[in-house]
Parts: structure tokens; sequence; C-alpha cells
């Protein structure tokens, strides 16, 4: 007797899905579904009445956000792709957040500020060229693929910068420092690069890229 037949996508389309995938992982990037932790050190556990988010450096006048005045401002959601240097790229994250250059239109950097330091809870930091943080949909993200982002994943609030390599995503972002010159940052004081395209392959700095 014949068996039954489930009606399957065509080798075709999934040869096309394939390909479409494999355009979307940079070079030295390998998939995966899982959602990896990568922090050094511990967790941060911030209370959000505690939680504060600092606006400051070339800024034409210091804030201080709490999480209220943070959730009323305009939301959007943001579908991207993540690399993390260590190798594994996950895709088709959905991250829910306010826009990075929310925040920027909020602090009034002067015309002179060129990049900026992400700080968190916890010590960590990182430095992002301005334009990085104003284009290709970087946001502070508080959900991630429809849930509160964990704490390991850096809830309550994370940086993510799409377009740059994961270290750039600073987990329980607690400030943006305006600054007209770069400063290294925690992992590009350890040797990583200023930058961190991954489509350049920006993984440490002495390669001079
Ligand atoms: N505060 C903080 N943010 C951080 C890190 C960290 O150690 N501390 N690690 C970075 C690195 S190297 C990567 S790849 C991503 C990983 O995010 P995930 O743990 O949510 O996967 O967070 C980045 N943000
Ligand atoms: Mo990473």
């Amino acid at each position: 007797m014949a068996e039954p037949r489930l009606p399957r996508p065509s080798k075709g389309i999934k040869q096309e899905l394939d390909a479409e995938r494999k355009e979307r992982v940079p070079a030295g990037q390998f998939l995966t579904e899982k959602f990896p932790v990568l922090t050094f050190g511990p967790t941060p556990r911030i209370e959000l009445k505690a939680w504060r988010f600092r606006l400051f450096g070339l800024v034409e006048r210091e804030q201080e956000l709490t999480w209220e005045q943070l959730m009323a401002l305009p939301k959007t959601v943001v579908t991207a792709d993540f690399h993390c240097v260590t190798q594994w790229s996950r895709l088709d994250n959905t991250w829910e957040g306010v826009l990075a250059s929310e925040l920027v239109r909020l602090a009034k950097p002067s015309p002179k500020a060129a990049f900026v330091m992400a700080h968190c809870y916890g010590g960590y930091s990182t430095n992002v060229p301005l334009d990085d943080l104003l284009q290709g949909n970087a946001l502070f993200a508080f959900r991630h693929d429809g849930k509160e982002l964990p704490a390991d994943h850096g809830g309550p609030l994370r940086l993510v910068v799409p377009k740059l390599y994961g270290w750039k995503s600073a987990k329980w972002a607690n400030g943006l420092e305006f600054m007209e010159k770069d400063r290294q940052g925690f992992w590009e004081q350890r040797g990583y690069h200023m930058r961190g395209d991954p489509w350049k392959e920006q993984r440490f700095w002495d390669e001079l890229t």
C-alpha cells in the first residue's frame, strides 16, 4: 500500500531559503538557533524603582531618566540578526524598545559629539560611533522575541546595535555619554576593534582594519 503523502515545500524553495539565510551570515560566523548568554562577570539585578538612565557628556543639559520616563517615549519593534565575535550568529531576533535615535534626540548632543560610550550597571562599557547609533535600527530594548528581556540577556534594558558585533550591544544599559573623540570601552581596552563591523570582520584592533 502506498504511503500517505504530506505536502512538503519543494526542494527549490528550501534551497532559496537556505541561500537567503547564508547571505545574512558574515564570514567566520556559524548559525545558532539557541540564544547563548555572553557576559563578563555576574548578572546585575536592578529594581525598576531604582533604575536610572543618564544622558551626559557633550549634551545641552545632562539628564537622568526614570523607568516611567523611558516608557513614555515612542516604542518600536525591530527584527534583526545578531553576530557575536566568538562566531555565533542568531538570525531574526525581535526586539521591542526605544530607538537609540529617540534618546539622542532627547539628549541634544553638541554638534561636536561624534562618538558615544554606552555605560552599564555592573561596570561594562562599550564605545560606538554616533552615526552607527543613529542608523541601522539601533535601539534600547526591553523585550525579546515577544517576552520580557531576561536579566541574563540584559534586562531591564539593553542596547542593541544590529549592524555591529554583539559586544557593542551593551546589556543593563544605564547611560549614554556623548564624546568628541573615540575612547575605548571594556573589550576595546582588551584588544577588540573600535568599530566592530561584522561584514568587515573588524574583530580585533591590531588588524588595522
Ligand atoms: N554589560 C554587558 N553587556 C554585554 C556583555 C557583557 O559582558 N556585559 N557582553 C557582550 C557580548 S560579547 C555579547 S556577544 C552580547 C551577548 O548578549 P547575550 O548574552 O544576550 O547573548 O552582549 C554584549 N553586552
Ligand atoms: Mo560577544
